[in-house]
């Protein structure tokens, strides 16, 4: 089974974005690849947690992948964290050695997030190559992945080919991002402009996974259109009414064509109804498992055994990396 991973990090409650790009692939892909799903809490601290925060986020994570359907009962899906697992770090600096300060400079999340801090940490300029260690260490083919991630795994995708090239053999497989055709990227309702994201300052720009039916109705029904009265499929100049065609599309598991055709003469106004509804149905299940989920033991038992496992697999691939750049004893 060739070798499929992704993560999420936990700097906040996921969104329906992340459901989007990240989770929904993975509950997809599961039952045809070997799936490495973590939560990337090293990943977080490129801009400060607060730490009891960091640790709910964790387990809250686990448990939004488990509610929304990942199968841990799969001898082939394996969820762990991050930090419990040292090769990550330890791949990273070597990773580090060989890729160079312009391609990082060139990475348009660290230009949007750094200009959000003051004084920003060197973590979150040097995080996508955390992000290659991530993937590299498994011999991850497809990283399913929302568009704002696909630079990071094509400079994944650089580094291997470049350390396979320079010491002459294959010794990282390529990893190909894997981008949804509907949701790659899901908008802030305030803002469509921009992508949806957990950690937004505007409390009415993002939907989060866990957030109640009411909650979800003012979300939507106040998110932003336009002025025409026209329910059309229109990203570039209808970025608001797409977003909110593209969400339904999402969840309600139908083609954007169909869900057109469904509103089209309408208004706005039925069009958010719609969604609130397709939305409210589908996150109270989700909900309703969560809450079982947290109660139980299955999160500890599931993160245990997908520690012990990726980190054999991961601690061979370090061994053999480190001896070929020359680190140690002969
Ligand atoms: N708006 C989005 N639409 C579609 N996919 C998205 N993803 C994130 N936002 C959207 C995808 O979700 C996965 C996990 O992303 P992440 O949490 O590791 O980091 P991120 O991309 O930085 O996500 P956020 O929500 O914007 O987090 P913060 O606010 O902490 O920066 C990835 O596959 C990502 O593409």
């Amino acid at each position: 089974m060739d070798r499929l991973l992704t993560g999420l990090q936990p700097s906040g409650n996921l969104t329906i974005g992340n459901y989007s790009g990240g989770i929904k692939q993975v509950i997809n892909y599961q039952n045809n690849y070997e799936t490495f799903l973590f939560v990337p809490d090293m990943h977080a601290t490129t801009v400060t947690q607060d730490p009891e925060l960091l640790h709910k986020n964790i387990r809250s994570a686990v448990g939004v992948y488990l509610a929304c359907g990942v199968d841990v009962t799969k001898p082939n899906m394996h969820v762990y964290i991050q930090s419990e697992n040292l090769y990550h770090a330890n791949l990273s600096w070597l990773l580090e050695c060989h890729t160079y300060y312009g391609e990082l400079s060139r990475m348009h999340q660290f230009k949007e997030k750094s200009k959000l801090h003051e004084n920003f940490t060197c973590g979150l300029f040097t995080y996508p190559v955390l992000m290659a260690a991530d993937i590299l260490l498994y011999d991850a083919k497809y990283v399913p992945t929302g568009i704002d991630q696909k630079q990071h795994v094509e400079l994944a995708r650089n580094i291997a080919e470049r350390f396979n090239n320079r010491y002459k053999d294959d010794y990282f497989v390529v990893p190909e991002p894997v981008i949804p055709s509907i949701g790659a990227k899901i908008r802030d309702l305030q803002d469509p402009t921009k992508k949806m994201s957990k950690s937004t300052a505007n409390p009415k720009a993002s939907v989060f996974l866990l957030d109640p039916p009411n909650v979800i109705k003012k979300k939507i029904m106040g998110a932003q259109t336009d002025s025409e009265a026209r329910i059309a499929f229109d990203e570039e100049n209808k970025p608001g009414v797409s977003n909110l065609l593209t969400i339904y599309s999402v969840f309600a598991e139908m083609p954007i064509e169909a869900v057109v055709a469904k509103f089209e003469g309408g208004g706005y106004g039925d069009l958010k109804k719609g969604l609130v509804e397709v939305l409210s149905e589908k996150l109270t299940v989700i909900q309703d498992n969560y809450n079982k989920i947290m109660t139980s033991g299955i999160i500890d038992d599931a993160l245990d055994a997908g520690r012990d496992f990726t980190e054999k697999i991961a601690k061979e691939k370090y061994e053999t990396i480190r001896k070929v750049v020359g680190y140690g004893r002969i």
